[in-house]
């Protein structure tokens, strides 16, 4: 039990920057509108909101700058939209409250992660993903930054990081993150994480030793013991699309909707959750508006899940 009492901060990251389509800024407006923050107050969470990109209109400048760093798109917004949420996670943190994160795109992780490391240097990290995330600015094939989080986190390649993420502190250790969920890992990913060590279960594995030995084995890679603190960064393009349709990379293949609120629910039994991001909803891209409702719904159940829902 890391809390005194049942404080939870949501921050909402309405941030687009990372990728290309416009629409993954409107994922806090909609997942609040759909009752996430009534959701964990019914667990019995005190809720208090923080809005660190409250006046930033990051999605003009998106439009107007078009900015390339070497191969990094839109590295400056990235780099001052992450370091506000940095600030404010860690202050949400600090004062000992679960912290539930909203984006936005995945790059909003290099914010979060290090904000929670702030208070918990030791946290262990479930990466739960279609993808790994884990491309450096310097072998990318995209150039979108929502696919690299993880190398900035893991300090990988940082004399080549564009300077706007000079505030990225970089102290993430390859044994402290474990990967649920991967079926989309670009080549130089695959030799990043092989040489690294790093913990990845694959929906191969998923398939291999169902979801309940997976997490288990996900859990003992990053947090020994079952002694420390632990943080989720939830990309809703884990579950198949048939649950989640409205998502910029969706892949075929991936969790049932069981298996992704399953992993969040063992998490929150542990009493070791100190942090939980949810990011890539993207309204825009439904068909239409039943995706919509599937894809936020799916959203405000990994909150509520995280928070407690299972413990009847
Ligand atoms: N690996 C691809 C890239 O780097 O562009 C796809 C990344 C998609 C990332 C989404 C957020 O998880
Ligand atoms: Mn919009
Ligand atoms: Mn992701
Ligand atoms: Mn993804």
């Amino acid at each position: 039990r890391y809390f005194k009492k049942k404080q939870a901060t949501v921050v909402l990251a309405p941030f687009s920057g990372g990728q290309g389509k416009s629409g993954v800024e409107d994922g806090p407006k909609y997942l609040m509108r759909q009752g996430l923050k009534e959701g964990i107050e019914t667990e019995g969470w005190e809720v208090e909101i923080s809005e660190p990109l409250e006046g930033c209109d990051y999605e003009k400048r998106k439009l107007s700058e078009a900015e390339v760093i070497g191969k990094a798109r839109n590295p400056t917004i990235v780099g001052e939209a992450t370091e506000k949420i940095y600030k404010a996670v860690h202050e949400a943190a600090a004062k000992e409250t679960m912290v539930v994160t909203l984006g936005g795109d995945h790059s909003i992780a290099i914010g979060t992660v290090s904000g929670v490391m702030e208070q918990y240097p030791d946290v262990g990290v479930i990466w739960v993903d279609a993808h790994a995330d884990i491309n450096t600015v310097d072998c990318t094939e995209s150039g979108n930054l929502h696919g690299c989080p993880v190398s900035f986190l893991l300090n990988m390649k940082r004399d080549c990081w564009p300077s706007p993420f000079n505030w990225v502190p970089g102290k993430l250790r390859p044994e402290k993150i474990a990967y649920i969920g991967l079926r989309d890992v670009d080549t130089e990913e695959k030799a990043i994480l092989r040489n690294l060590g790093i913990t990845a279960f694959s929906m191969y594995h998923v398939d291999r030793y169902g979801i309940n030995k997976v997490i288990e084995m996900a859990l003992e890679a990053v947090n020994p013991g079952g002694k420390g603190p632990v943080m989720v960064s939830y990309d809703v393009d884990a579950i198949d699309p048939m649950y989640v349709p409205a998502t910029g990379t969706p892949v075929r293949g991936g969790l049932t909707l069981r298996e992704g609120l399953f992993i969040v629910e063992r998490i929150a039994e542990t009493g070791n959750l100190v942090a939980l991001d949810i990011v890539e909803c993207n309204p825009d891209l439904a068909a239409h508006e039943l995706h919509v409702v599937d894809t936020v719904q799916t959203g405000c159940s990994i909150a509520r899940c995280a928070l407690g829902e299972t413990l009847l």
